[in-house]
């Protein structure tokens, strides 16, 4: 055949069996389109071999199936062909974008799959590794002390009482033979909070409640915090205390000597010597101070003791008549001993501390220590 035979609009091919054949300008345009789709196929399948990650196929896909790649762009304007190579072109375009489509959807899953079990791997948990310690808590030892003043007076037949720490000027005062202008008024530096509301200064009110609501006999201990204005090595703003109270027929002072012997035996041991010493206090009468032997020095005098050899650990006393009539009992037919005691102070005693602000410092090397 002559190349001279050959229109314009045709072209000529040579096949593999090395023979020509004219092609007609649609045969010639579906040819290109073919040749175009399959270069398209191969650098698509050699480049999906290659990706390594989820992201990398994500650029593949807008290369070969994006917006802008041929095959889009392809379709996207199979109007602007001639009518009678529009319905081939647009299948065979559309073939190749469903393979790729395909193949990365393929290839997709498996590094979806990869990446997922990647993740449980790193969030498995190892249950044979030991545990993080956060430390064990416990009691403080100012609390651990109550309970066991607690549990000796339980064993003597006492209840436990509780009241408010924000007081009346009334209970705290007025009702415990101590009126506004009493020189025992001065012995506490009271926190007010108006004129008649303060800051309890000693766990007495509650006494006072108790006895207002009850009838003799009774037996109580209040345990509680008490507020006094004072700072130093031995006094706090805030202390804790125990007080006792305990009235019937024919109570005397022996009643009361032998229940905090037997206190003060049981909370720092029998070996332990018990004085009372007279004292003053506004709610009792007769009132004592209690001491016990100093251990550090048996008795001989020393630092600890200012050389007396003796250690004071509470105040007691005969309840006071006087406080019968504000509470609606009968001083001739009842009476009663109280005592008082400040737990900070037990401690000190007990465990030979010589600063009570460390009981409120929150020191691990001071309170784990206990
Ligand atoms: C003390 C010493 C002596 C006491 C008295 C009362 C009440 F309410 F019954 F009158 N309660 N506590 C008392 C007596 C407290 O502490 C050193």
């Amino acid at each position: 055949m002559q190349r001279s035979e050959i229109s314009k609009q045709e072209a000529k091919i040579l096949f593999r069996d090395n023979t020509y054949k004219i092609m007609s300008k649609k045969e010639k345009n579906i040819d290109q389109l073919e040749k175009k789709i399959k270069t398209e196929l191969d650098n698509f399948t050699r480049e999906l071999e290659t990706v390594k990650n989820l992201i990398e196929l994500d650029k593949i896909r807008t290369k070969y199936i994006g917006k802008k790649s041929f095959l889009i762009k392809t379709l996207k304007n199979i109007g602007d062909l001639p009518d009678d190579i529009k319905p081939i072109a647009g299948k065979k375009s559309n073939t190749a974008r469903n393979k790729i489509e395909s193949d990365i959807l393929k290839k997709e899953k498996i590094f979806k799959n990869i990446e997922y079990k990647n993740k449980l791997r790193k969030e498995s948990i190892d249950l044979s590794l030991p545990g993080r310690s956060t430390g064990t808590g416990r009691k403080n030892i100012i609390s651990q002390v109550v309970e066991e003043i607690e549990e000796i007076f339980i064993g003597m037949g006492f209840e436990i009482a509780e009241g408010p720490e924000v007081e009346t000027d009334y209970y705290n005062f007025e009702a415990l033979n101590t009126p506004r202008d009493h020189p025992a008024r001065s012995l506490h530096d009271t926190f007010f909070i108006s004129e008649n509301i303060l800051l309890r200064t000693h766990t007495s009110p509650v006494q006072i409640r108790y006895m207002e609501s009850h009838k003799p006999p009774l037996l109580i201990i209040v345990p509680g915090k008490v507020y006094r204005r004072d700072y130093d090595v031995s006094h706090t703003p805030m202390f804790t205390q125990i007080e006792g109270l305990v009235i019937d027929k024919g109570i005397n002072f022996g009643n009361l000597k032998w229940t905090l012997e037997t206190f003060a035996h049981e909370i720092f041991g029998k070996d332990r010597k018990v004085r009372f010493r007279p004292h003053y206090f506004p709610f009792t009468e007769p009132s004592a101070e209690v001491d016990v032997s100093c251990n550090i020095c048996g008795g001989k005098g020393c630092r600890v003791c200012s050389g007396s050899g003796w250690l004071e650990i509470l105040g007691a006393g005969m309840v006071d008549p006087n406080l019968y009539s504000f509470v609606g009992y009968n001083p001739e037919e009842v009476s009663g001993f109280a005592f008082g005691m400040g737990i900070e102070r037990i401690c000190m005693l007990r465990y030979g501390i010589d600063d009570l602000r460390l009981f409120f410092e929150n020191d691990l090397r001071f309170i784990n220590q206990f």
